[in-house]
């Protein structure tokens, strides 16, 4: 106990039996992660929090609705003032490091709104169930990110012609604390680590990153799975393959190549990684259960998303999806941001409606009303979202 303490007890054979010193009890995630009092805490160790649909209202997430999604444990003592980020791997033409001082001093600087949705949101609806964190649906933000493009400091270093991905490595610690694992190591391929959006930040809705999400310097990489955005990122590997660091195989973020029946054993060769992200959307206001007179229209917004493509439609149905409704979508503040819906719904007589919202992207796929296919892994549900409504 004194070794955990840092200090003598100094009445120590005077605690009660049993007796828990406050110090030693476990840490309020509320406190410790300045979270809205109604986040879901889905996990503990390692932490994974969840936002409600509601409290993502605002069209830039607050850092406080802002889901938690580790797959280790939060690095500790992180000193941003020695902070280094290391380029390496096959395909780079030097290995280079430099320091954080350096990264925001030598590149120009971007901001971005980006939408980064857990690969797992929305797991919980999956049947046969999928083992992970059973997310329902607010696994999903989109805060604003400054930072340094990917492509300026991979450009700096140098990337041979035959470069094929990048993966990231962090400082997380893996559940075991063995060292010499890593909790996740993952990558894209060089188009998606070469856009212009794809930063490696600093800043979060205009301060340093939070702790918990990946302070000093994280992997921003919008409309693909969050996975991708590595957090505490000390250094980024070029390769001349497709990454295989930690969760890069099996049935990690990869999804079976062809629908498969839901139960079915997939083999290993038959996953592909998940790329971009689905069409989906949120129904952010009002609360499901909301009360409305009769008479009364009721307004309703949200936010849609289409990964690596825009939202070009967006509807709602208040009839369980038999008829919809076109109602307006704004633009993208940026490419990858979400895009922000609203509509004016009048119902028809007194009892229970429910309203179903639905986004359509610029290639014309557009969201399932029920479950999308299942995967072992219960990724990319980006089924249609609901609320219940009673007129009175
Ligand atoms: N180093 C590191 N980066 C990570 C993770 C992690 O466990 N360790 N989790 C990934 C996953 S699965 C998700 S969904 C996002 C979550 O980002 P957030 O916690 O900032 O919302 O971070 C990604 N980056
Ligand atoms: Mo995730």
């Amino acid at each position: 106990m004194i070794g955990i303490l840092g200090a003598d007890i100094v009445f120590g054979n005077l605690i009660p039996k049993g007796y828990q010193p406050l110090a030693l009890q476990d840490p309020d995630p509320f406190k410790m992660f300045g979270l809205d009092d109604e986040m879901v805490v889905l996990n503990e160790r390692p932490w994974n929090i969840e936002a409600k649909a509601h409290l993502l209202n605002d069209k830039v997430t607050p850092n406080k609705a802002m889901f938690i999604r580790n797959n280790g444990l939060i690095p500790e003592n992180i000193d941003a003032g020695t902070w280094t980020l290391r380029i390496d791997g096959e395909s780079a033409k030097q290995e280079k490091t430099y320091t954080l001082a350096a990264l925001k001093s030598k590149f120009q600087q971007y901001t971005y709104q980006l939408t980064l949705e857990c690969g797992g949101n929305g797991r919980s609806e999956f049947d046969p169930p999928a083992k992970g964190n059973q997310w329902t649906v607010g696994a999903v933000s989109c805060a604003t990110w400054t930072g340094i493009r990917l492509r300026d400091i991979l450009e700096d270093a140098g990337i041979k012609d035959d470069a094929v991905y990048i993966g990231y490595h962090a400082a997380d610690t893996h559940l075991s604390r063995d060292s010499n694992k890593e909790p996740i190591s993952r990558g894209v391929p060089m188009a998606k680590a070469l856009q212009d959006e794809t930063l490696l930040a600093f800043q979060m809705n205009g301060a340093a990153i939070p702790l918990a999400h990946g302070h000093p310097l994280r992997l921003v990489v919008g409309g693909w799975p969050a996975s991708v955005s590595g957090k505490w990122v000390n250094r980024i590997s070029i390769r001349n393959k497709v990454h295989d660091g930690t969760k890069m195989t099996g049935t990690a973020y990869r999804v079976p190549c062809n629908t498969v029946a839901p139960g079915e054993k997939v083999n290993d060769e038959a996953m592909c990684i998940i790329e971009s992200m689905p069409v989906k959307s949120l129904i952010t206001y009002p609360k499901s259960g909301a009360l409305l007179k009769q008479g009364k229209k009721l307004n309703i917004r949200g936010h849609a998303w289409a990964g690596e493509l825009e939202v070009a439609r967006m509807e709602y149905s208040i009839d369980f999806g038999a008829t919809w409704k076109e109602c307006p979508i704004e633009k993208p503040v940026n490419r990858l941001a979400w895009q922000h819906f609203s509509a004016r719904i009048g119902f028809p007589k007194k009892g229970y409606y429910e309203v179903w919202a639905r986004a359509t992207d610029s290639q014309g796929v557009g969201q399932p009303m029920v479950l999308p296919g299942w995967n072992p892994k219960g990724y990319l549900n980006n089924a249609c979202h609901r609320i219940a409504v009673k007129v009175v």
